[in-house]
């Protein structure tokens, strides 16, 4: 994780050296309406589908199919958003899936990256996003407030997302959705016991969020039954040839 935020942090320096906030904001796509997840994550699956090409847990997963494509299929099988990795090295997204979904699609799109700087706010907002991510694990307490209020500035909603008892920390009544992760982003292991015990902790309005390593209808449907309103899942759909009909059956 530290060496992923320090990579983006070079990145965003040379980002901003091209392309100033200014430049952002007046491009013709910043003045968009945003759509909110807090709205779809009732009124359909409740899934947010994740489009993801390798990591660093898996390696590749797949690379043979167009983001569009598969957003389009999730979508259409009623994905309540649709999750789109945009960190190039280690996840092998781009801002350009998310400028072309945006063109197509109709639901909240999460742009899933590692935010560590106002700036990457405005790029999101620009690309077409709706919701971010924010990870408590590589930012502070204030930090998190301030990029809070920011991305609401923007219109944007935040997922806020966690892992241990001690980033609950993180949270304040601003923060539009938790996520729990079921991944230990350390050393990757899955544990999703440990997510509802945690979920527990939350204040019970709270939109919750389980991320992460939900690999069959039972697991969905256990998270389901523990009173999580939202499910992130990737690889499982990813990883099959074709990720939109793997939804679609996912959902049926
Ligand atoms: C999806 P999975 O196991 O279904 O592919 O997980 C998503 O939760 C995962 O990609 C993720 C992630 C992250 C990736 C959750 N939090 C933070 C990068 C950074």
């Amino acid at each position: 994780l530290d060496q992923i935020v320090q990579r983006k942090k070079e990145e965003i320096e040379f980002s901003k050296s091209k392309i100033s906030v200014q430049l952002l904001k007046d491009s013709a796509f910043f003045e968009r309406k945003t759509y909110s997840l807090k709205k779809t994550i009732k009124t359909k699956s409740g899934i947010i589908a994740e489009f993801k090409r390798k990591s660093p847990s898996k390696g590749i997963i797949n690379d043979n199919v167009s983001p569009l494509d598969v957003a389009s299929a999730y979508e259409k099988s009623r994905a309540s958003a649709i999750s789109v990795l945009t960190d190039q090295d280690f996840f092998g997204g781009s801002f350009d899936d998310i400028i072309q979904i945006r063109q197509q699609i109709s639901i909240p799109i999460l742009r899933k990256d590692f935010m560590v700087d106002e700036y990457q706010f405005y790029e999101a907002k620009n690309m077409g996003a709706d919701i971010v991510l924010l990870i408590a694990a590589c930012l502070s307490v204030s930090q998190v407030d301030e990029f809070t209020d920011l991305a609401h500035q923007l219109g944007l909603e935040v997922l806020l997302e966690i892992h241990t008892e001690e980033e609950l920390k993180h949270y304040n009544k601003n923060i539009d959705l938790v996520g729990i992760n079921n991944r230990n982003l350390k050393d990757f292991r899955v544990d999703l016991e440990h997510s509802v015990q945690l979920k527990n902790l939350l204040p019970k309005e709270t939109f919750s969020v389980a991320e992460s390593g939900i690999y069959s209808i039972e697991d969905f449907l256990y998270l389901k039954e523990k009173g999580f309103d939202g499910f992130l899942m990737g690889e499982y759909f990813m990883k099959d040839e074709n990720p939109g009909n793997k939804f679609r059956e996912f959902v049926l």
